[in-house]
């Protein structure tokens, strides 16, 4: 239904909605202009929210990518491009530039989100602490494509959060590290920084951590739900519970916020050590054998100058990636890849 002229509804540029180059060809290769290209912003069980040039609303997949869906998981996910058709049909999924994906509990790849330039994640000053937790986030970033960073929530409700903020420093490397206190708006403003048109954020993080509050206040309203923690564990209530991306006001870009995850599965990659594990890269080129483990091999140059706890962290996460190799080079490469197929209706 069309809306009516006396409300004007500005729809953000394509640009704005995080649209390149890189799109823009798959778009032209296509050769219909016809087609409207359309970023996913809400997945449902059978449908997907979009959101456009023009006005977005639901849609269905064709039958053809619906069978791809089925077959092999190249079905669109939360921040993906997709091509919409005057049928209102989904009948292309584009090429994806980068995708944050874990192992879900069957064991299968799942998209979190798609086409990301900045993946955040977000750990409180209380029970929830992890370092370990963090670096397992951070190697899945390291594999997504995307940038990372770290921003630790709540620091108003504690006496010593410089504690936490020094732990996370010695494990994240070049990635930076920003202390909120989201409902003072205290840490806000470096935060925006990070913000600009065409950029897409995605945060992450276990439930309760404050990923929608934080989503809220960059948003400038209250678009997500947010619900207080366990007092005696810190723990989240789940309270989001599905993938959602939202257009900040202003041209300041896009974000996505997402449900707590309860556990993080993943094959680290090269690229996602390199990315969690920069230090022990570095110490690795003075080992005495190129291909050092780093266990039991002689001069070894990382063991001893690496905390043993991160090490064995390293270690697992190597063997979690050996194992996941085969698995990744074949499902999580397609997911990355996106259907290049089926523009038939
Ligand atoms: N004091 C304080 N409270 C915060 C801060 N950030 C979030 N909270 C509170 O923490 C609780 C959980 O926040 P949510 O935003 O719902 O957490 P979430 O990460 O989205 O959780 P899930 O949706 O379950 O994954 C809410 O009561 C927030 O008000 C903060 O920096 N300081
Ligand atoms: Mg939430
Ligand atoms: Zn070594």
């Amino acid at each position: 239904m069309p809306l009516p002229l006396v409300f004007p509804t500005v729809f953000p540029t394509l640009a704005a909605l995080g649209w390149t180059d890189f799109f823009q060809e798959q778009y032209d290769a296509l050769g219909d202009e016809s087609l409207r290209p359309m970023r996913v912003a809400i997945e449902h069980k059978d449908r997907f929210t979009l959101v456009g040039q023009s006005q977005g609303g639901d849609a269905h997949l064709t039958g053809l990518l619906l069978q791809n869906a089925n077959r092999d998981g190249r079905r669109p996910a939360v921040g993906d491009w997709v091509a919409q058709a005057d049928s209102g049909l989904i009948v292309h999924l584009f090429d994806r530039k980068s995708a944050f994906i874990r192992i879900n509990s069957r064991g299968k790849p799942q998209v979190i989100s798609s086409n990301i330039d900045l993946v955040i994640v977000l750990t409180s000053c209380n029970a929830e602490f992890n370092v370990r937790r963090i670096e397992r986030y951070l190697s899945a970033i390291g594999q997504s494509g995307a940038q990372s960073a770290v921003v630790l929530t709540k620091i108003d409700l504690c006496e010593n959060y410089e504690k936490y903020r020094d732990a996370l420093h010695e494990i994240c490397g070049d990635t930076p590290v920003f202390p909120v206190a989201t409902p003072l708006a205290t840490g806000l403003s470096e935060l925006q920084s990070m913000l600009h048109k065409g950029r897409t954020i995605s945060l992450v993080g276990s439930s309760g951590v404050g990923k929608s509050t934080l989503a809220n206040a960059l948003l400038g309203h209250e678009l997500f739900e947010t619900a207080e923690i366990r007092e005696s564990d810190a723990k989240g209530r789940h309270t989001t519970t599905r993938r959602e991306l939202a257009v900040l006001t202003g041209d300041r870009g896009i974000i996505i916020d997402t449900p707590g995850m309860r556990e993080l599965h993943l094959g680290a990659n090269k690229e996602g050590l390199d990315n969690a594990f920069a230090d022990i890269q570095k110490l690795a080129a003075s080992c005495q054998f190129r291909d050092c483990h780093h266990l039991k091999e002689p001069n070894c140059a990382v063991r001893g100058a690496v905390e043993e706890e991160r090490l064995r962290n390293f270690h697992a996460l190597v063997a979690d990636g050996d194992r996941a190799k085969e698995y990744t080079k074949r499902a999580g490469k397609k997911l990355q890849r996106g259907s290049t197929r089926g523009r038939k209706r």
